[in-house]
């Protein structure tokens, strides 16, 4: 299990942070997602079923820029 923040990019209100939180909580592999909407961070816990790359790919989908 490891925890990573993830930057990201163009979130402005409270649905945006509840797609990248949806999206990234579907993930195999994610134990948890909180989306700090201020901060523009996801920190993500998750286990070796998931990349990091998963997690970016999967808010790239919503719209967003992750990194
Ligand atoms: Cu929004």
């Amino acid at each position: 299990m490891q925890e990573k923040v993830f930057n990201v990019q163009g979130m402005k209100c409270k649905h945006c942070v509840m797609s990248v939180t949806e999206a990234v909580e579907d993930l195999d592999g994610v134990e948890s997602v909180s989306v700090d909407l201020e901060k523009k961070t996801a920190t993500v816990k998750f286990n070796d079923f998931v990349s990091e790359a998963d997690i970016i790919n999967a808010i790239k989908e919503e719209g967003f820029q992750a990194s």
